[in-house]
């Protein structure tokens, strides 16, 4: 019986360090003796969880491992949650996915209280004591489920991508190979834990490789500059917003600290963007700046990476590249043929070990989002060169703000609960830091008003940050076509 190979490559690992920070420091050893210690909890007596959903509010670093892998260990499916979800939200994911317990350090379990006893979750910190339990854990087949990722679309709510074992271990090592990982990587892990990106790219594959990551409870600029100064790390991976936000910070240091970030940027083998459109002159700027040309690739929940500029070979700057390994990809024009050459584009189709077994309890949007066996992806691109160029998004209902992927329609359901909107438009808006901004034109009930301080304070707790709107506009009607619906494109102009 074949067992969960990130896991049985983690004992050969062994003795190297896995996490490390300027506190402390954690091997692999340790890390999958802590998993199985806790894989015995979470079983409690029962030989298999049969992939029950197990959720985790936990920050990147050895804590968050050893729950999803002992989560894996034990048979469960693993549930990542967001750290800065509000309680509706975090509500929402786990009543979809029907969890059944939570895991979380202590303090967050007495914030959460109300939840816990809402969904009668059992809880668990992930600080298990070692009691060395030695009976045995489930079989782990490959095409057992293993993740969920909660993501959203065109709904107005957000689906649940189901990916196996078998898919994670594809997601990984094409990444592994494209981008020639190796055991003495080091790389700072501070993108959010329950997307792909974090999750695969950054920590997996960090994992797989036998690599030490630097863990950081979310981004801050001066903390991760000082350890690039210091040569901490070989390898980087950001969106694009972070890249930005690196320029600024740079160009505004000292000469003299700024020339030991730059030698540190310049010394890395390798520094990746994705999640978001990377604009030229963002990756131009940044070539300019530490002479280090970062590699663009495009991705998804649902498919993990598709598309890469090559590590050898030239990194075109408004370019996503070629196919990864294991990936087989095509672009379906408007009118359905398939393309068969460059210039015309069309939609990206994606077929292969990496793509997702589902969406959790939506058996007809799943059958929906498949075409022939390939998924649909909605993103146009057009293959210029030999390069694929990534040229949107078929829905406007999409919106990619720092990188997180955002539904207008769940936003404006939100927004709808405000007793002084009567009628809502979301759309994205152009921002030269987060890429697209949130922005929302209303129409008022009768004798009322609304500024946009006052609905941004009404948003918290109810949205997170990031989908609070940056622009409000309020106006006296709504575009509308024939049909009476509302043109989007239309009321992205007012902005
Ligand atoms: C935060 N703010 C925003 C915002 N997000 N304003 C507009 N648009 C947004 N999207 C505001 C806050 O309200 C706050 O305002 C201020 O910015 C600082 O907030 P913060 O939360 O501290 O921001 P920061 O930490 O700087 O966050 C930026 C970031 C973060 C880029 C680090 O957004 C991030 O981690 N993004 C990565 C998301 C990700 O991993 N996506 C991958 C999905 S997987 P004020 O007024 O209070 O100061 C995927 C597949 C693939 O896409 O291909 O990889
Ligand atoms: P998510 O659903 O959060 O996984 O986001 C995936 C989406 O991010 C894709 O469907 C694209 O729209 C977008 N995306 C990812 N990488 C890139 C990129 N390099 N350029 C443009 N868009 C990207």
């Amino acid at each position: 019986m074949k067992s969960i190979q990130l896991l049985a490559r983690a004992r050969v690992h062994g003795d190297r360090i896995a996490f490390q920070s300027d506190h402390d420091k954690h091997s692999y050893a340790e890390l999958i003796d802590r998993a199985e210690q806790l894989a015995h909890q979470l079983l409690d007596g029962r030989d298999d969880l049969q992939e029950a959903r197990i959720g985790f509010l936990i920050p990147a670093g050895v804590d968050y491992v050893v729950a999803q892998w002992g989560v894996w260990l034990a048979g469960g499916i693993a549930v990542p949650l967001s750290l800065s979800a509000t309680v509706p939200e975090l509500s929402y994911t786990l009543k979809d996915s029907q969890t059944c317990c939570l895991i979380a350090n202590q303090d967050q379990l007495k914030q959460l209280t109300s939840v816990i006893e809402a969904f009668d979750l059992r809880t668990l910190t992930p600080d298990v004591p070692s009691e060395n339990n030695t009976d045995t854990l489930p079989p782990i087949t490959p095409d057992r489920r293993a993740m969920i990722l909660y993501t959203s679309g065109t709904t107005s709510t957000p689906k649940g991508v189901v990916t196996t074992h078998a898919n994670i271990e594809s997601q990984i090592t094409t990444l592994v190979e494209a981008w020639q990982w190796e055991s003495t990587d080091r790389i700072p892990l501070f993108l959010p834990l329950h997307h792909i990106h974090g999750i695969i790219n950054v920590m997996s594959c960090a994992l797989w490789s036998g690599a030490t990551i630097e863990p950081f409870a979310k981004f801050k600029t001066d903390l991760i500059l000082n350890r690039v100064a210091a040569g901490a790390y070989t390898v980087f991976m950001a969106v694009p917003t972070i890249y930005v936000k690196l320029i600024q910070a740079i160009e505004s240091e000292t000469s003299d600290s700024q020339s030991a970030i730059i030698a540190g940027f310049a010394a890395m083998r390798l520094m990746v963007s994705g999640s978001a459109a990377l604009p030229a002159s963002v990756h131009e700027h940044w070539t300019r700046l530490t002479n280090q040309q970062l590699l663009e690739r495009y991705g998804m929940t649902e498919i993990g990476m598709a598309l890469s500029n090559p590590y050898h070979g030239e990194r075109r700057p408004g370019a996503v590249g070629q196919p990864l390994p294991l990936v087989e990809l095509r672009l379906k024009s408007e009118t359905g043929e398939i393309i068969a050459g460059e210039n015309q584009p069309g939609e990206i189709q994606v077929c292969g070990p990496c793509v997702f077994l589902e969406y959790w309890d939506r058996e007809s949007v799943t059958i929906d989002s498949f075409d022939e066996g390939w998924f649909q992806t909605g993103d146009v691109a057009v293959l210029e060169d030999g390069y694929y160029r990534i040229m949107g998004r078929q829905s406007v209902d999409i919106i990619k703000s720092g990188g997180y992927k955002l539904s207008a329609l769940e936003i404006e359901a939100a927004l709808l609960q405000h007793e002084a909107i009567r009628e809502c438009a979301v759309v994205g808006v152009e921002d030269a830091t987060w890429g697209e901004a949130v922005a929302v034109a209303i129409v008022v009930q009768d004798d009322t008003m609304l500024q946009l301080e006052s609905l941004r304070n009404w948003c918290q707790g109810r949205l997170s940050q990031y989908k609070i709107p940056k622009h409000l506009l309020v106006v006296d009607q709504l575009p509308r076509n024939a049909m009476g619906k509302i043109t989007k494109p239309a009321v992205r102009k007012f902005f």
